[in-house]
């Protein structure tokens, strides 16, 4: 791996101002919890403290259920969707406004390169609110005339993409006339305080957004609040049966966006430059901290010499360092809990018998960091085939024939993602219709859009999010 010179990003530090103690977001003030709790967010560069927020307890979110209840039923459902389409204008305008300040605070929570937060999140964040401040007034033309907004809708989100599954939760919600109570991840609660103040500057109502901060006990509580309509997550899958099991019996709609274990397929007549990319985007776009990640690489066994050649070249070349260094490609990883996790899965491959190999990387002396790393020589049986790893960590297969690449990728409890690779047009659509997954792509990979819907089947959850199926999980 190259050693560069320090970039920093235009963006730098200075550009936020993060206050050392954060209260919960309530009815459109910031307002003391009730729950004396606190919790530090981290820098994961270098492990400095960035600020306290609140853990908020049962009576918080009591308190912020109450908030959501009273606006939803004075104010925002009642509210022609016109004019709740003016709100949304107004909240992706202002985060338009603020996205390089976002970006910085997202880069610093998260880990996550401040190229990414810069040129793919924050634009996609926008354009979730401006997508759905666009439906708001039409739901009535197309078909949703007669639909209702379900009421308050309590949403549970992850720390890898902070904002970007904000907007997928709120925006839609808010949409269709919703109101929400949201819990960010404990590891990474900075932005959605800030999109908490957006809230305020945009005008929008007291009560219509909600924000509670704490850790998985306050997502517990939000998701079991008796006065939720609607529960929206997306994390693991083992905390996604838990939510499945305490809203079993309840009037809660329930959608769930959980893990995934996506396959990436190259057959041997694609471009494999082209192929290259997007098996680099596919595991290592964000740290590999990627429900749709292509963490599991089959190519075909022809060209996988070749292929692994390539790739080894490309991830030499990829430049591992300070998430606020415009150059970077790979940060930091978010938590000492998820590095935890990817050593522990990584050395599972090692132990196992598959290879592991990892470009020339000196890593920082702080923060938590792991390195690129592909592991050769992974059969089906392979934990680190099975189990999501969360991280920038990629297991390659081999296959001989299209059948066997489907059967190697459908051998997943998962089924979220998937990318195949063929100049083909007709072996393209065959894969395609044979994979169990809910998004397949055909020559790219991690490609997102407003528009288009979202989720997974099998293991992955239900539901989807994005595009006009995404309003059907809030209308009743
Ligand atoms: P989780 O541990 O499941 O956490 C997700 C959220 O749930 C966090 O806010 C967490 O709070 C909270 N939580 C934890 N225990 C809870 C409980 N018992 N009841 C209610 N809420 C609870 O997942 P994670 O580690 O943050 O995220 C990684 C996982 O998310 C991966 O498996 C990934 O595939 C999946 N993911 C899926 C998608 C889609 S679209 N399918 C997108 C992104 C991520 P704390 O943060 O305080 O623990």
């Amino acid at each position: 791996m190259e050693i560069f010179e320090y970039a920093p990003a235009p963006e730098a530090r200075s550009l936020v101002s993060i206050r050392p103690s954060y209260d919960l977001f309530i009815d459109g003030e910031f307002v003391e919890a009730e729950s004396d709790e606190r919790i530090v967010t981290v820098n994961p560069a270098d492990e400095e403290p960035l600020a306290e927020v609140a853990a908020a307890g049962d009576a918080d979110v009591a308190r912020a259920f109450a908030a959501a209840r009273r606006a939803f039923e004075r104010v925002w459902s009642p509210l022609p969707g016109a004019e709740r389409g003016k709100y949304l204008f107004r909240i992706a305008r202002i985060i338009q406004e603020r996205a390089r300040e976002l970006a910085v605070l997202e880069s610093l929570d998260n880990g996550k390169p401040i190229k990414e937060t810069r040129d793919v999140d924050l634009p996609l964040v926008a354009a979730h609110f401006f997508y759905y401040a666009g439906w708001a007034d039409k739901l009535a033309h197309a078909g949703h005339g007669s639909a209702r907004p379900l009421g308050v809708a309590a949403q549970v989100i992850p720390w890898n993409f902070p904002l970007l599954m904000l907007a997928w939760k709120v925006a839609p919600a808010l949409a269709t006339g919703n109101t929400v109570v949201l819990k960010p991840a404990e590891t990474t609660p900075l932005t959605a305080l800030a999109f908490a103040e957006i809230c305020q500057e945009a005008g929008l109502p007291p009560g219509v957004v909600n924000i509670v901060t704490g850790a998985g006990a306050t997502g517990q509580a939000v998701v079991a609040h008796p006065d939720a309509d609607k529960v929206a997550f997306t994390g693991s899958t083992e905390v996604g049966r838990q939510i499945a099991r305490a809203v079993a019996g309840t009037r809660k709609r329930l959608t769930l966006e959980l893990g995934g274990k996506g396959a990436n397929i190259v057959y041997d007549d694609a471009a494999i430059d082209q192929a290259v990319e997007g098996i680099v985007t596919g595991i290592f776009f964000n740290q590999g901290h990627v429900c749709c990640a292509g963490s599991r690489l089959l190519v075909q066994e022809s060209i996988a010499d070749e292929l692994l050649a390539r790739l080894r070249a490309r991830i030499e070349r990829l430049r591992l360092g300070d998430p606020l260094d415009k150059n970077t490609d790979i940060g930091a990883v978010n938590s000492a809990a998820q590095l935890a996790r990817i050593r522990e899965l990584a050395a599972a491959g090692e132990s196992e018998g598959a290879t592991g190999w990892s470009p020339s990387c000196p890593l920082p002396e702080r923060g938590y960091w792991f390195p690129p790393t592909v592991f050769t020589g992974v059969t089906q049986a392979h934990r680190i085939a099975r189990e999501e790893i969360f991280g920038p960590v990629l297991s390659v297969l081999t296959f001989r024939t299209p059948e066997e690449a489907v059967s190697k990728a459908n051998n997943t409890p998962y089924g979220l993602s998937a990318g195949v690779w063929t100049e083909k047009g007709s072996l393209m659509l065959w894969t395609a219709s044979r994979l169990r997954a809910g998004v397949v792509w055909s020559n790219t990979f991690n490609v997102f859009d407003p528009a288009s819907p979202f989720g997974g089947n099998k293991e992955s959850g239900y539901g989807r999010e994005g595009g006009r199926h995404g309003l059907e999980a809030y209308l009743g």
